[in-house]
């Protein structure tokens, strides 16, 4: 096989590209998983191999469904496929998490409602997510990796970077990767896609190329083949409302971005972010792997199964948050961390979504202490429409081992006064003033158990 150099290139038209030390040549690679959540779901439901099959979020119907069908044949595997619940069978706001190869084939995937989706493929089989069995298997693929003593950068449940930049050539990154690829499948029986590529910009996109079971390369000795025919959706770091501004200015593909001028984008764009189209048009990234395993934030959230009023809903919306904090606790402890930092983040039945949080001192996974800062969060809320979604996050996390959680809830302890930031995801920042930690009135914290919501 030929030698492709994997040098970054100079960036267009600069006119400083004669430096004189150049960065080392890096090899890195972007492994994601096939169809994830869908394919965990095949393995214990081999009777849908090949068949359209979406995984919905936590249904409660399909769940008891399901329990039903498992009680009636004994084993999940021994399920007819005839009796399982269908797409059609969908009533509710749930989105999917992700869809199988065969039912991508209708055009639904990721992210589209479920009754949508269900107009496209109505017989397609729906599965409730199980979200804990995913995080098992992300686990044991990535224990896979660092076992083979690889450096790599975790980038969510499915996808991690790898450094591959001790390999002597190309054609040794590519035996390895194709030796990960069967480790991975032995140690899991799930499939993965890899991309390699000098930069984590053209790993992440050469991973998506051939899917499932790729082993796809993206230099920029190719990129003018492979890069520039793609939409400039599929930069990642090109979201959907840059994409539709591009779109709006004639630039839909990744070549027609290349061809763009700097200071046209400049007039629509800012500064640092124009750079940055054009760079990443270009192929170049030198951004650093962050070889951390330790998670930066946990966060729990919940579409509600109707757009809720902050006050008329007040009963239910307290139980269903102070639910979220308990399963964030839980979700902290399962990974022996403390937080210092909470966030909450609610979007309203416009889709503009807010964030608000709180950093103190004193770290803690206790739920009620948890539930005591989100409450604090809540208060800075202007709550002027529905609420259509709510999310927790814990950040600021520390090991437990490190820190001996006190007793002293934050309410008594006058060092736990928290400090208060806010920002506004979606449209713009909005400011209001920060203020002390009292109980927050609007929803209760010592509510019943919520009945919970179908996603
Ligand atoms: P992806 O890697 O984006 O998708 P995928 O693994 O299902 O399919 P592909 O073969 O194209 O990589 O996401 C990984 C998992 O994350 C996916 O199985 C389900 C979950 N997920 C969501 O819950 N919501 C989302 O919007 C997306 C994109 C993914
Ligand atoms: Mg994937
Ligand atoms: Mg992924």
């Amino acid at each position: 096989m030929r030698e492709i150099s994997l040098i970054e290139g100079p960036k267009p038209g600069d006119v400083e590209a004669t430096r004189t030390e150049k960065p080392a040549p890096r090899l890195i690679a972007h492994l994601d998983m096939d169809a994830f959540f869908a394919s965990v779901e095949l393995l214990r439901f081999p009777q849908l191999q090949g068949l359209a099959l979406v995984v919905g979020g936590r249904s409660k119907t399909i769940m008891q469904q399901m329990q039903q069908l498992q009680a009636q044949y004994g084993a999940l595997e021994s399920i007819a496929v005839a009796q399982m619940p269908r797409l059609r069978q969908y009533q509710g706001r749930g989105v999917i998490t992700t869809a199988s190869y065969a039912a991508r084939a209708f055009g639904i995937g990721s992210g589209m409602g479920l009754m949508k989706a269900a107009t496209r493929c109505p017989d397609a089989i729906l599965l409730a997510a199980d979200f804990e069995r995913y995080r098992e298997y992300s686990r044991r693929f990535k224990a896979v990796i660092r076992d083979q003593g690889l450096s790599l950068e975790d980038r969510g449940i499915d996808e991690v970077y790898i450094d591959l930049s001790h390999c002597a050539s190309l054609e040794q990154a590519q035996a390895l990767s194709r030796q990960l690829q069967s480790s991975i499948f032995e140690a899991t029986r799930l499939s993965c896609s890899i991309g390699l590529a000098p930069n984590k910009l053209l790993a992440k996109i050469a991973s998506d190329l051939r899917k499932p079971k790729g082993l796809s390369i993206l230099t920029h000795a190719s990129i003018e083949e492979q890069l520039w025919p793609l939409p400039v959706s599929r930069l990642h770091g090109v979201g959907p409302r840059t994409a539709t501004k591009l779109l709006a200015l004639g630039i839909n593909t990744i070549a027609e971005l290349a061809a763009s001028r700097l200071d046209d984008l400049q007039r629509h764009f800012g500064s640092s972010h124009s750079r940055w189209l054009i760079d990443a048009s270009w192929g170049i990234d030198e951004r650093p792997l962050v070889l951390s395993s330790e998670p930066l934030s946990i966060s729990r959230e919940t579409t509600l199964e109707r757009d809720m009023h902050p006050k008329q809903d007040r009963r239910e919306l307290g139980g269903i948050f102070t639910q979220l904090c308990h399963q964030l606790a839980t979700d902290l402890q399962h990974k022996e961390r403390l937080c210092r930092v909470i966030s909450v983040k609610i979007r309203n039945d416009q889709f503009k979504t807010s964030t608000r949080d709180v950093s103190f001192t004193q770290a803690t996974n206790d739920p009620a202490q948890l539930r005591h800062w989100a409450s604090q969060c809540l208060k800075r809320f202007p709550f002027d429409r529905r609420i259509r979604l709510l999310g927790v996050k814990a950040a600021g996390l520390t090991s437990k081992q490190l820190v001996t959680a006190s007793p002293v809830g934050p309410k008594s302890d006058p060092h736990c006064e928290g400090m208060y930031s806010e920002s506004l995801v979606a449209n713009g920042l909005e400011q209001s003033q920060p203020s002390a930690p009292v109980q927050h009135p609007l929803w209760p914290e010592l509510e019943p158990e919520p009945t919970t919501p179908e996603v």
